[in-house]
Order: structure tokens, then C-alpha cells, then sequence
């Protein structure tokens, strides 16, 4: 019978309750060891596919799209980033794109603040200090860190996670500056103020925190010149995508003491992050688990799900789907 399913490849090993939901619907081609495919595999691997399941890090580049079969109608992403999919290029080929926004939202935020708070408290060095046998008891200049509470919190993206993480900020009784490329309604800004020159903002941020897409315009943004606009000993929060800001300017703000410290989920070519990350003491850096709740995993798989099950089982257009910008 699977004969008459439809056949679409999970390109990485993904949540057992999200597979099985596959495996039902469809002739999964599954990758139980979680190999990350190269342009080469995944074209191969596709071979007689109609969808994809696949997820960030994948290389689904102009070249590759343009080499996938004929049968392949949709490539829906286990993410609500799609940076990694050349949308343009699969439009041309009329493979229809999709992602799964707002079920990570919350997770992201959470994940944002604790970001937040280990670079602001020190964390990373104190849980070192233990691990390592170091801690010899409490003293009164021990690990002092920067005061979270009261102060002014920068957001670069006041989309779905950007408004989470301000939601979040305000338990703190942060006082909420933004930079977007619209103004929120009221209702939605809720107190915040606008920037609307996001270099204008970078003066009043005694922290900043990144939850804007990667595009071409916000590669690189933080850079040097943009970090020299922030006050002496602020904090930088990413939880976006790691090209969004300029390693080497990052790094080197922290050595000199410009910024306090950094709060990081996600890194510029990760999973090799460029190596002075390891050196700062202070950095808090996370492996890119912005998403990794189970509960969120699980929702963002049955989402690419909705999405590959509505165009595939019922030719109807999926609920998410994503367009050039
Ligand atoms: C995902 C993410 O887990 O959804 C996104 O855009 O950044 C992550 O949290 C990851 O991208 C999986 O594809």
C-alpha cells in the first residue's frame, strides 16, 4: 500500500512522534544515523521524491535545487528560518516552500532571556568555577555581574520572538527600545519605543538582542562601527543567526572591555564557531537550542507536517508557505 503514498525524504533524523506521523502518511525515506547531507546526497537521496523535510544547516542552494527530480513538488522546512532554502530558485522550478512560524516562539524568547541573564550574571563563569573544583567559598566582589532589572533592552526584529522577548523583558522592568522595519500597532508595542533607524537605537541599549531574520541586508550588521554605538560595558544577546553579527568585531569588543559581555545561541558557520569564542571567559554561549524543547520540536515537526500533508494528500495550497521577500 505505502506504494501509493507519496514519497518525501526526512533529510535529518527528526522527533520519533513527528516521524511516526510521517511514516503513516507517507513513503518516508527516513535517516536514522542523522547524516548531514551534502548538495550531492540530498539530490540523490531525493530521487523519486515529491517532498522534502528538511532543516537548517541543510544546503539547499540554486545549484542543488536545480538538480532535484521533477517529481519534487514542496520543501517544507523544520524551522521558521529559511535562509538555508534559495526560495527564488525553487520557485522557478515551481517547488512550493514553506516553514513553521510560532510554535518556537516562545522557546526562542525563553531561550533569549536566559541568554540574557547568563552573560549578564556571570553564569558561565561560575558554573566553570564549580565544575572545575575551583570555588573556595562566597566573597563579596566574587563574580559581580551587570544589574538586569530596570534597564534598557534594544530589540533588532520586533517580529513574533521579538515581542515575546519584550513581553519577557518587562517582568524584568526593562524599559523596551525597537528597531523593525514597520512600526507595531499600539496593541502590539505595547509601551515600546520605536526606532525607526535601528543605528539611532544602539546609543540608549544597555543590552541588544538580535531576533531578526538573516537577510542581505542584516549580514554583518553588527559590526564594529555599529558596536562603538552601543554604551561602554553593554551586553549583546543573538538568538537569531549567527551571521547577523561580525565575529571578529564582536570578539574584540569583548577582549577590550567595550562590551561586558555576550549571550549566544547561534554562531557564524556553526558548529565550527570561530575559535576566540572559546577564549572570552565571560561569553555565555548555548549550541543552538533556541527550539530544543520537546514540545516544540514535536509542534514544529507536525507543522512541516500540515504543510507537506495539505499540498501532497490534499492539493490544497499549505498553511505557511514562504515567498521571496
Ligand atoms: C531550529 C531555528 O531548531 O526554526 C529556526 O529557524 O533557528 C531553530 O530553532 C532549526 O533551525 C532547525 O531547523
Amino acid at each position: 500500500m505505502s506504494d501509493h503514498k507519496p514519497r518525501v525524504l526526512a533529510t535529518r533524523l527528526f522527533p520519533p512522534a513527528v516521524e511516526a506521523r510521517l511514516q503513516a502518511n507517507f513513503d518516508a525515506v527516513l535517516n536514522p544515523r542523522d547524516v548531514v547531507y551534502d548538495a550531492d546526497q540530498l539530490v540523490q537521496a531525493a530521487d523519486g521524491c515529491t517532498g522534502l523535510m528538511c532543516a537548517a544547516g541543510d544546503a539547499l542552494n540554486a545549484a542543488a535545487i536545480a538538480r532535484f527530480p521533477d517529481t519534487l513538488r514542496i520543501i517544507a522546512t523544520f524551522s521558521v528560518g529559511y535562509e538555508h532554502i534559495d526560495v527564488a530558485a525553487a520557485a522557478k522550478r515551481g517547488i512550493v516552500v514553506t516553514n513553521t512560524p510560532d510554535v518556537l516562539t516562545d522557546a526562542t524568547a525563553d531561550i533569549t532571556l536566559l541568554c540574557l541573564l547568563g552573560a549578564a550574571r556571570r553564569a558561565q563563569e561560575g558554573i566553570d568555577m564549580l565544575r572545575g573544583r575551583r570555588w573556595e567559598g562566597w566573597a563579596p566582589t566574587q563574580l559581580m555581574g551587570t544589574h538586569v532589572t530596570g534597564k534598557r533592552l534594544g530589540i533588532v526584529g520586533m517580529g513574533r520572538i521579538g515581542q515575546a522577548v519584550a513581553d519577557r523583558a518587562r517582568a524584568f522592568r526593562m524599559t523596551i527600545h525597537y528597531s523593525n522595519r514597520r512600526r507595531l500597532p499600539p496593541d502590539q508595542e505595547n509601551g515600546a519605543i520605536f526606532h525607526a533607524d535601528p543605528e539611532a537605537m544602539l546609543g540608549h541599549c544597555d543590552f541588544l538582542s538580535l531576533n531578526c531574520p538573516l537577510t542581505a541586508d542584516t549580514r554583518h550588521w553588527l559590526n564594529a562601527a555599529r558596536i562603538a554605538r552601543l554604551p561602554d560595558g553593554a551586553i549583546v544577546v543573538n538568538t537569531a543567526r549567527g551571521p547577523v553579527v561580525d565575529d571578529a568585531a564582536l570578539i574584540a569588543a569583548v577582549r577590550s572591555g567595550k562590551l561586558a559581555s555576550v549571550g549566544l545561541d547561534v554562531f557564524d558557520g556553526e558548529p565550527r564557531l570561530n575559535p576566540g569564542y572559546h577564549d572570552l571567559p565571560t561569553a555565555f554561549l548555548l549550541p543552538h537550542m533556541g527550539s530544543a524543547t520537546l514540545e516544540t520540536r514535536n509542534a514544529m515537526g507536525f507543522r512541516a507536517l500540515d504543510n507537506l500533508e495539505a499540498l501532497l494528500l490534499r492539493g490544497e495550497t499549505p498553511p505557511h508557505v514562504v515567498t521571496v521577500a
